[in-house]
């Protein structure tokens, strides 16, 4: 990101998750509860371990705000830990006699990060690697993000998701394309009340639940896919310039980051590579109804050229596995060698609808980042106005304004 950066820190089981969010624009009203709320819907969501019955993620504000406002300056929040106490002698921040320390995970868990983690930072206690690698860590990517979301919002830019696969079960299977089927008050009704596995197709949404519940019974666990889309985007966020400044990069690269997804496409994503040019590009109008710029069909999920074109942009992500399985596959003892079982943490089952919201945050970080760069403004006032500019001059041609 080049206006925006991010740190984040934590451990899974550690104190707190936290973060600093620096490149904001001074006079951007914050609300704590729309934070609070990305929160809690990332932790919404059928198939999830019993770790979620203990937290109740909300933010603390440790800088950057006055009178609800950001200033300008590092915007800096934790997320406290409720597990913590459970665990604050075997993730003791103190040194530990070594009668008192906790019997180290040798058994690495393929898929995880355990053993290529191991190696690199020569431990022989896998725990020293998971914690961070743990998908807890997209607390402070979802809180970021949400603060992402109201600058976007701000700008007339909104972002939604949905669970578009679980496993084998797809949503809409007879539509061509799954997203014209999504209904209209999805994303308002999601926002609501967001049902158990965030699917806008029940019936596909049963069979998820099933699929679920067998690899439940199982010990197994699955993945999925999920698409977000973010609408109002105005034209030309990216660019063609460079390639570490087209816009479908940066969406990718931070789609790709969020832990267990192995695949990214734009728009019509992978199915591009079986189909003719006449049948992947979106045909260009002037629009009969709203005057301005239109097309037909939006196959390129609102990027060409490394650029919004105005059209929705939609990402869509693959996800594989969570790679804890309560029924464990074969791996080697790091220390001694010897063949065994993977290692079995508390795990979740299933994670597609809080990986999507960990999507939309994502998202919303690239945008927000994206227009801060075209659109710069050290007040929110400032970046408001150019963006107004850059819409008017995007309505419609100079030529057909008579
Ligand atoms: C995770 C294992 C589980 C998940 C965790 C990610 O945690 P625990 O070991 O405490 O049961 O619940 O995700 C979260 C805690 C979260 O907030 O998303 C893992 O191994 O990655």
């Amino acid at each position: 990101m080049r206006r925006l950066r991010l740190l984040t820190a934590g451990e899974s089981h550690g104190p707190a998750i936290s973060g600093v969010l620096e490149g904001l624009p001074a006079g951007l009203r914050v609300s704590t509860a729309l934070v609070d709320r990305d929160l809690r819907r990332r932790q919404h969501g059928y198939g999830s371990g019993r770790r979620m019955l203990i937290e109740r993620d909300r933010v603390v504000w440790t800088a950057g705000l006055r009178f609800g406002r950001t200033l300008g300056s590092p915007l800096g929040f934790r997320v406290d830990n409720l597990d913590w106490p459970n665990w604050a002698e075997r993730m003791s921040v103190e040194p530990l006699p070594d009668e008192r320390r906790p019997k180290p995970i040798t058994l690495a868990r393929p898929g995880h990060a355990d053993l290529a983690g191991a190696i690199k930072y020569d431990t022989d206690d896998v725990r020293d690697v998971l914690e961070r690698a743990s998908a807890r860590s997209t607390v402070a990517r979802v809180l970021a993000g949400a603060v992402a979301r109201q600058l976007l919002a701000a700008n007339g830019v909104r972002i939604w998701s949905y669970v578009e696969q679980l496993g084998p079960v797809r949503a809409f299977p007879d539509a061509a394309d799954s997203l014209a089927a999504v209904p209209a008050d999805w994303p308002a009704r999601d926002l609501r009340v967001p049902s158990p596995l965030r699917c806008p197709d029940p019936d596909a949404e049963r069979l998820m639940i099933a699929e679920v519940d067998a690899c439940a019974e199982a010990g197994d666990s699955i993945g999925g896919a999920f698409v977000v889309v973010a609408e109002g985007v105005p034209v030309g966020l990216g660019s063609a310039a460079e390639w570490d400044t087209r816009l479908d990069a940066a969406l990718a690269a931070a789609t790709m980051s969020i832990q267990a997804v192995k695949a990214v496409g734009i728009g019509e994503g992978f199915a591009v590579a079986g189909m003719r040019g006449s049948e992947v590009h979106d045909e260009v109008d002037l629009g009969a109804a709203s005057g301005g710029w239109e097309r037909a069909s939006n196959r390129a999920g609102g990027i060409e050229g490394g650029m919004s074109n105005g059209m929705s942009i939609v990402v869509r992500a693959a996800v594989k596995p969570v790679s804890t399985l309560r029924k464990p596959l074969g791996s080697v003892d790091i220390v001694t060698g010897a063949p065994g079982k993977a290692h079995i943490e508390r795990t979740d089952i299933a994670i597609m609808p809080r990986a999507a919201i960990v999507g939309e945050a994502m998202v919303a970080l690239v945008l927000a980042d994206a227009l801060l760069t075209s659109f710069g403004g050290d007040t929110l006032g400032d970046l408001q106005a150019a963006v107004r500019r850059r819409r008017g001059r995007t309505g419609r041609p100079a030529s057909s304004l008579g």
